[in-house]
């Protein structure tokens, strides 16, 4: 921890810093890879960043350290990633911010900007997304906008790189914006006061003192460390004595006031003329989040990703994959060549043998998992980029509310379905401790991530339809019970929803194919050493004749009660490292005949909600402490095999065929 602020700090303190500053989905992460060269995820919904990335540009001979940071909407900040966001001007004082915006909400925008001039940082204003506003009949005569704030104010469309040379030279020309905005008189009273007790700092006393003022709780830590106890007790009783003073609430009267002003500006700049275009995109934007047609538009979208993925990827590709390029070529060829070079028997059989890594642990990853998943991340970045997602989180919204959840929750879920990992991440993006724990929680159980829900479609796809749905409304019904209860359970309050909802947008394919190569890259880095860990943890196992015994001792929950064959046990082993591993056991096991329908649909039940994979548990561990990961893993294992068992019993009770 402590190495990588230094590291930070030497790394910083030689180049001037840019901050990229601006709301959600504005265009920061796109606007950066473009200065920088350097790409990090661009996707269509809010909350794409959660994290600050890094990179360099020079400019005239002089070199500049840029941060893309996660979007904000205010510098008060509600959750973990907009504080992030905040800290770094707080704690860090850029040489400049980039102030990224999209032109089509100049109010909004303006809120931030008054924010930053308050903080008396030096910006340039980018309007981003000039198309866009275009296309709704939104001119803003920037000319007058820059006498106004006395800031540069350039217009671009990042992902066609226009106005970006502007952009680039405007970072030459960093000034702090002249506007100021002013509080009814007691409040502007009260800002003095608090100011003179203040330090001096790395953003103004003013805007610090506003801050006070507003009740900004996440400012403590940072007081606590620039002031005297007294000092603070001091502050807190002067933010008090302005509450008692006011009749109405301090930070809703602040807010009031930066809207007035924003909205003034705004006024005065924005021209509207008769919407251009983009009306097919609006329309289908509409629809799909309908309460009534959202649903037709729902299963549209399922079908073409179980088609593309179930059937494309997780038959044809892996068809072709695991017979003709490994069956046929790879592991001949590899059985030969080890057979002359290696003279010793047992790393023969550690090589190409029953638990050999290439003829299981290569052959899983390359041949099965790889081709299911890679189509996956295809499907799954065109659904990110369209902006259905988010749509997506809308309509579940009343659903999720039955469980005592909002609906920006479902956006972590439905990333899930990417990377549990990464959406465990992305729960930052909640309000509330509470949320997260019961998302991560969620995430852990009953969401299955994209390698495996590839997998676990492929073998579905072998199976039929009614075996489709009969999991799908297994995982659901798990989901919905164990959320429910969750959120009776975990204490803490519910928050209101507010998600803001981007235009429809044609996917980007150059976004597409690179999003899709840094996942696949990333894939074939962390997956593929523990498949091949956990088959050489099954080879030994097998040598040391431990196996059948571990066989013995799982056999009456893998056997008795979710009704499988012993050798399954071995899918779920490898399932401790990676939950898609596991199911590539089974999908081969069924392959080979060696499960009945029934028993394939019961334990691809029990694999998907089997515990977390070890990269999702570390995460987990990070981001919420030790204690809960643990307790999280405590209740998810036996919950998988219940559930399973249940399953089992009542298709077997009631003679489903499936
Ligand atoms: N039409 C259009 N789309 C844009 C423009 N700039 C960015 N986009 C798209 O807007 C979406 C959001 O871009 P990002 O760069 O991820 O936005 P961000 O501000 O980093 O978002 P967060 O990290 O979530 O705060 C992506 O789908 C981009 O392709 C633009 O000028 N015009
Ligand atoms: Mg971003």
């Amino acid at each position: 921890m402590h190495s990588h602020t230094d590291k930070n700090k030497a790394r910083t303190s030689r180049y001037d810093r840019i901050a990229l500053i601006g709301n959600p989905n504005v265009g920061k992460s796109v606007i950066f890879g473009l200065l920088t060269g350097k790409y990090v995820t661009v996707s269509n919904y809010p909350g794409t960043t959660v994290e600050v990335s890094h990179g360099n540009i020079s400019l005239e001979g002089r070199k500049y350290h840029v941060v893309d940071t996660p979007g904000v909407n205010s510098l008060i900040p509600m959750s973990e990633d907009e504080r992030v966001t905040r800290d770094i001007l707080l704690k860090e004082r850029p040489f400049l911010v980039i102030q990224v915006a999209d032109s089509k909400n100049l109010k909004r925008t303006l809120l931030l900007t008054l924010q930053i001039a308050e903080m008396g940082i030096p910006m340039v204003l980018d309007l981003n997304m000039e198309d866009e506003a275009r296309d709704r009949g939104i001119i803003i005569n920037t000319q007058k906008l820059r006498e106004i704030l006395n800031i540069e104010v350039v217009t671009t469309i990042a992902p066609q790189r226009k106005g970006f040379k502007e952009l680039r030279t405007s970072i030459l020309r960093p000034s702090v914006p002249s506007i100021q905005i002013n509080y009814p008189p007691m409040i502007e009273e009260y800002i003095k006061k608090i100011s003179a007790l203040l330090p001096e700092g790395a953003i103004s006393r003013r805007s610090l003192a506003v801050m006070v003022l507003s009740g900004d709780e996440s400012l403590k830590e940072w007081l606590a460390g620039n002031l005297s106890s007294e000092m603070i007790k001091e502050l807190e009783h002067l933010r008090d004595e302005c509450q008692i003073r006011m009749q109405d609430d301090v930070a809703t009267i602040i807010n009031k006031a930066r809207l007035d002003a924003a909205d003034n500006v705004t006024k005065g700049v924005v021209r509207k003329i008769p919407p251009e275009g983009g009306r097919f995109f609006s329309f289908l934007g509409k629809i799909s989040m309908h309460p009534v047609w959202g649903i037709p538009v729902l299963l549209v979208v399922l079908f073409a990703l179980y088609e593309f993925v179930g059937v494309f990827g997780a038959g044809v590709l892996v068809n072709f994959f695991e017979k003709t390029i490994f069956g046929e070529y790879i592991n001949p060829m590899a059985s030969k060549v080890v057979a002359l070079l290696v003279p010793v028997q047992f790393i023969r059989e550690m090589l190409v043998g029953e638990y050999g890594i290439v003829t299981v642990a290569l052959t899983y990853a390359i041949a099965i998992i790889l081709p299911i998943t890679a189509t996956f991340f295809i499907a799954f970045a065109i659904l990110e980029d369209s902006g259905y997602l988010p749509r997506l989180a809308i309509m579940s919204n009343k659903v999720f509310n039955i469980m005592g959840l909002n609906g920006k929750a479902v956006l972590p879920m439905i990333l899930g379905l990417g990377c549990g990992t990464m959406a465990v991440m992305t729960s930052r993006i909640l309000e509330s401790r509470r949320d997260r724990i019961i998302i991560t929680f969620l995430l852990a159980l009953a969401i299955p991530c994209s390698a495996q829900l590839g997998v676990i479609l492929g073998m579905l796809s072998a199976l039929s339809y009614k075996a489709t749905i009969i999991w799908v409304a297994c995982i659901l019904i798990v989901l919905f019970v164990s959320g429910y209860l969750a959120s009776k359970v975990v204490k803490g309050e519910r928050t209101d929803f507010f998600l803001e909802i981007p235009p429809i947008r044609k996917p980007a394919l150059m976004n597409i194919l690179v999003k899709t190569a840094g996942r696949v890259e990333w894939y074939l880095k962390e997956a593929v050493p523990l498949f091949i860990l956990g088959t050489f943890i099954l080879f030994l196992l097998h040598k040391l004749n431990m196996l059948a015994v571990l066989e013995k001792v799982a056999s009456p929950v893998v056997v008795n009660l979710v009704g499988l064959p012993e050798k399954t046990t071995e899918s779920f082993i490898l399932g401790f490292l990676r939950r898609d591993y596991g199911a590539a056991g089974l999908f081969i096991m069924a392959e080979k005949g060696l499960l009945t329908h029934v028993q394939s649909l019961v334990s691809l039940v029990t694999i998907t909600l089997f515990i977390p994979c070890l990269a999702n548990f570390f995460v987990i561990i990070k981001e919420m402490g030790l204690k809960i990961a643990v307790a999280m893993v405590i209740i998810v294992f036996p919950l998988a095999f219940l559930s399973g068992g249940a399953l089992n019993w009542i298709l077997t009770t009631l003679h489903v065929a499936v």
